[in-house]
């Protein structure tokens, strides 16, 4: 609601506040999106390499605060220090490829039907461009779309999740220190209310939207109702690991723990689902169960510790709920599944890192923050109903094969329908360089970061050279005239 606080808590600890904003108003929000328009016009003017320069400064000034950074980070997030870190390397890492992209090709050129006469794209502005990003990579996913953003010549006004609020306005302020012109990134703070009016503004041209599925169709149909826009989605994932009898277990099981456990399973490629052959999979979930029992949870900041805690109590609620309503269906709990408190830790949100096993196909309980296992089939078939097992499944984000065999590995790697898939190693771990995004419910088509990250943030035009002198017509059945004159 406008005008009520935002207050950020630190999740292990959230007697300790780390944040107070007031969610702005409608008045608020008409300035900022106003603001990054008029800034929006000289910033278009920039050659594109001056563009690159400033956003590689950002690299420099986030790479100077980075330990500063990293520290709000597991004090805002939850996230350990280690993992605060990496997010905040993946924007320094973004800053560096994005003023890279400044000085790489803007398009392609194409050879025309008619003699004499060129094609070629070229990219321009969409003007200003609003964003909603959530807070489990709350340094990392705003550059994503910032600097693609600016280097395309946009503006932008951003509303980062109410949980990470301070994160992202301390990666706008390095923004600023680099020379990111004034008024041309603006934060504005708030909760559903706040993202749905800026998403609808009659000023904002483009919408990136990083968050859950029901949000995400919400900021869609509120965006396009209000006019044309474009509007990209990234919506999570639901992501399977599928172990075949030849892989190297110890190291599926230290993948398993990274992927399912790391960032406290809270990452949208984290890995949820584990599909292994029943010859191996009894033995796989003891040393899994076995390892994710000895992960010690507690303070992020607390640099022996190996989990951090979950977002809030409601969602240490909702994954309990579902576990165990998993269990009522005949799941079976391998490890975990309890709320955990720690001492010193008063109120922190922990949920002990959990393993399910049996659980039916296309079961609605899918808890975040547990993996669950299932067991397939015949040797012959194996294949083919891990990735049936794999598919059923709302979401195509990340999936990741492990196999010493490479012609398994690449009929994986073929079939499996789902934007990223790992072979080898866990669902986690895209790298900023390559296109990230998924299919079916996860998202729009899009993609963020990599050679595509630009396309969400600018329109291209087709424009075509004709230097022969002459009307040549387009569309009309003359191949023949062509080829004599040619
Ligand atoms: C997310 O969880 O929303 O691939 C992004 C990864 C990270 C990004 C995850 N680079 O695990």
């Amino acid at each position: 609601m406008a005008g009520s606080s935002v207050v950020s808590v630190n999740p292990a600890r959230p007697s300790e506040r780390v944040a107070v904003y007031t969610a702005a108003t409608h008045e608020e929000i008409d300035a900022a999106v106003a603001r990054a328009a008029r800034a929006q016009r000289d910033w278009a003017t920039l050659p594109v390499p001056a563009r690159a320069e400033r956003i590689a400064r950002c690299g420099d000034v986030l790479a100077d605060r980075k330990g500063e950074t990293a520290t709000l980070v597991a004090r805002e997030a939850g996230k350990i220090l280690q993992e605060a870190g990496g997010d905040v390397q993946e924007a320094i890492d973004m800053a560096g490829f994005i003023a890279g992209q400044g000085r790489a090709a803007w398009g392609t050129t194409h050879p025309c039907e008619m003699p004499d006469k060129i094609g070629f794209t070229t990219r321009h502005p969409v003007g200003v461009v609003g964003m909603i990003t959530p807070w489990n990579f709350p340094v990392a996913i705003p550059s994503w779309k910032i600097f693609p953003a600016l280097l395309a010549g946009n503006g932008v006004v951003i509303k980062p999740s109410e949980h990470a609020p301070a994160c992202c306005e301390s990666f706008v302020d390095a923004c600023r220190e680099a020379g990111i012109p004034e008024g041309l990134v603006n934060v504005v703070h708030g909760f559903g209310e706040t993202g749905a009016a800026l998403c609808s503004h009659p000023g904002v041209r483009a919408v990136s939207f990083t968050g859950s599925v029901p949000t995400g169709r919400r900021v869609a149909a509120s965006a396009m109702e209000s006019g044309p826009r474009l509007v990209s989605l990234e919506l999570g994932g639901k992501n399977a690991m599928v172990v075949m009898p030849d892989a190297d277990l110890d190291l599926v099981a230290e993948g398993a723990i990274f992927g399912a456990f790391g960032t406290a399973g809270q990452r949208c490629t984290s890995t949820s689902r584990l599909v292994a052959h029943r010859d191996i999979a009894e033995d796989l979930v003891a040393t899994i169960a076995s390892r994710a029992a000895g992960l010690r949870l507690g303070d992020p900041l607390d640099t022996s510790i190996d989990v951090g805690p979950v977002i809030d109590r409601a969602s240490v609620e909702r994954i309990h709920a579902m576990v165990e309503a998993a269990t009522a269906e005949g799941a079976l709990v391998a490890t975990g599944g309890t709320i955990v408190e720690i001492p010193g830790c008063d109120g922190g949100s922990f949920y002990a890192p959990t393993v399910l096993t049996g659980v039916t196909r296309g079961s609605p309980h899918r808890p975040r923050r547990s993996l669950r296992s299932r067991p397939v089939g015949h040797r012959g078939r194996l294949l083919d109903e891990a990735i049936e097992t794999v598919s059923d499944c709302e979401y195509g984000l990340s999936a990741a094969v492990y196999t010493r065999d490479v012609n398994a590995a690449m009929q994986a790697v073929n079939r499996i329908d789902t934007g990223i898939v790992y072979v080898n190693a866990p669902t986690i771990g895209a790298e900023i360089h390559l296109p990230f995004g998924g299919t079916k419910h996860t998202g729009n088509g899009f993609r963020e970061a990599g050679s595509r990250g630009l396309e969400q943030f600018s329109e291209v035009k087709s424009v075509y050279i004709d230097f022969s002198g002459r009307l040549q017509k387009a569309q009309i059945d003359n191949r023949e005239t062509i080829k004599a004159s040619g």
